[in-house]
């Protein structure tokens, strides 16, 4: 087993691969941006190296620099967390070469998996289930016009490169073709530097359902069952929950072999998830493979009661899989919602700012899974998320309940987050139903802006001990940047409000 983990991340997911070292006895080594430096992840490590400037390609995503500050501390291996340098072939290229274990898939399988189309081809001989359409690059308007004849519109231009969405474009008729590839091609050119494109079938309204799978470097690989992730906005997923309400035990049998036989055929090794949209009549189809470690893992965490992080390490030291699929099992349900900084009454403008106070909501079957402490500023540089939410209980019902009383005791004061939209979508009765589609937050919360009311005697409460801890002599109005030092509560606190708008 290593003896030290260099964590190439910041905010919750570093957190979050720390403890896993910690509970492994494995010292971990932080690594952080000079805009990091008061990050709760610096603090946790037991030990940490500034790594460069704020932006991101000059800090986390350098790769020649982590290598370096691996080496320097003596790091057998990294952890790259998600986002940042996850899913990069090169880097995991670089590591290999450098002698250095990177915490993730072979270089060969993350390129594979990283081609959208290549990987459509290794599926489609494998005899796993793909969405109509081409299996090469677009080469012409003529190519793309016939394609779409003969599997029908609406058809859906997509990126090769992809991801995201980008690039990615509905096409209803042969009219709009040429305007959608064009357009299609140039986003992803811009996005990937890669204009090469193709085209499918596009699927209504799909929900969307993915397979966790744990592959080891001996040929050993078990699946822990699904996430449901349809309730997204913009390809930003926002609530996660297991087991899926779509799926019954023969499907979930059938999918979950299926995802085992993708990451066989992509001769994949360590975490990935392995993505697949399911139609209104409950075809399923393959979409692509995430090659990380995902934001959403602990809902499967809490169902299965296995560390998805400790698996990780373990089969990138070498480990055997100790599970078998027979003895594994979903017990109860989970539910995460992301907690962003935000403001979703003004179209999930980021929110940037100090946060004032943070009370985290505690309790049976509650798992806060945070990058943030009172007091710390959030930087404009990343990824705006900030915590994630996730409740365990019995059944379905019983995990909205909690996580609905979960979100009514968390209390982030100071900068502007999604909970108050996350409180009214998991009460909505589509999604008690379970009736969570892709078209979930377009069709139910397209302008959705926050109920004005008189706040609740707890935030009351809290806004006068957070007021009280920022006595007057810690000179408050100058650190949250304000022009002079004033005192009335309503200008220290920003923009959030009591009875009033601001
Ligand atoms: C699709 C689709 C419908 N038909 N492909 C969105 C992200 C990218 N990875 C694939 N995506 C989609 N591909 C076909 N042929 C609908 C989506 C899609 C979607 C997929 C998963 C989760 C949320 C989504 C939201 C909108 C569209």
């Amino acid at each position: 087993m290593f003896s030290k983990i260099l964590i190439a991340n910041r905010g919750e997911i570093a957190v979050r691969i720390i403890r896993a070292c910690r509970e492994m006895g494995i010292a971990s080594l932080a690594v952080y941006s000079e805009a990091d430096r008061a990050g709760l992840h610096v603090q946790l490590a037991d030990e940490a190296a500034c790594i460069g400037p704020p932006a991101a390609v000059e800090s986390y995503l350098n790769m020649d620099r982590i290598i370096e500050t691996a080496r320097a501390f003596g790091a057998e291996a990294i952890h790259p967390g998600y986002g940042f340098l996850a899913e990069n072939p090169e880097f995991a290229r670089r590591c290999e070469r450098a002698g250095i274990v990177f915490i993730g898939p072979n270089s060969r399988a993350l390129e594979l998996v990283g081609d959208k189309i290549r990987a459509r081809q290794t599926m489609e001989n494998s005899g796993i289930p793909i969405i109509p359409g081409m299996k090469h690059v677009a080469a012409d308007f003529a190519e793309c016009a016939a394609e779409a004849r003969k599997i029908g519109y609406p058809v859906m231009i997509k990126a090769s490169a992809g991801g995201g969405g980008k690039g990615m474009r509905i096409v209803c008729s042969e009219e709009e073709l040429r305007p959608g590839l064009e357009s299609g091609q140039r986003e992803a050119k811009a996005a990937f530097g890669d204009e090469s494109v193709y085209l499918e079938k596009y699927i209504e309204d799909p929900r969307h359902v993915e397979f966790q799978v744990l592959a080891d470097n001996h040929g050993h690989i078990v699946h822990l069952f699904e996430r449901e992730c349809s309730i997204q906005r913009r390809h930003q997923k926002i609530v996660e929950e297991t087991p899926s309400q779509a799926l019954t035990p023969e499907l979930r049998r059938r999918m979950g072999e299926t995802a085992r036989k993708a990451l066989q055929v992509a001769e994949y090794n360590n975490a990935g998830t392995v993505e697949f949209l399911l139609d209104r009549n409950k075809k399923f189809y393959f979409l692509e493979v995430n090659a990380r470690l995902q934001v959403e893992h602990p809902v499967t965490e809490l169902t299965t009661g296995i560390d998805l992080v400790q698996q990780q390490i373990r089969i990138a030291a070498g480990e055997k899989l100790s599970l078998r699929q027979e003895d594994l099992v979903q017990r109860g349900h989970a539910i995460e919602c992301r907690i962003y900084a935000e403001d979703p009454s003004r179209n999930f403008l980021p929110s940037s700012g100090k946060v004032l106070y943070l009370r985290e909501p505690r309790g049976p079957g509650v798992r806060h899974d945070g990058g943030i402490y009172s007091g710390w500023e959030v930087p404009i540089y990343y990824d705006p998320i900030l915590a994630k939410l996730i409740v365990w209980a019995e059944t379905r019902d019983s995990a909205c309940a909690r996580m609905a009383a979960a979100l009514d005791d968390y209390v982030i004061l100071g900068i502007s987050t999604t909970i108050p939209f996350l409180k009214d979508v998991i009460s909505h009765p589509r999604f008690l139903e379970g009736a969570t589609t892709t078209a979930f937050i377009k069709n139910h919360f397209e302008n959705w802006r926050e109920k004005e009311g008189p706040a609740d005697g707890l935030t009351l409460a809290l806004a006068a001990a957070a007021l009280d801890e920022l006595s007057p002599s810690r000179k408050v109005g100058k650190a949250a940047g304000l022009e002079k030092e004033v005192y009335s509560p309503w200008q220290m606190l920003g923009r959030w409000k009591i009875g009033e708008k601001p």
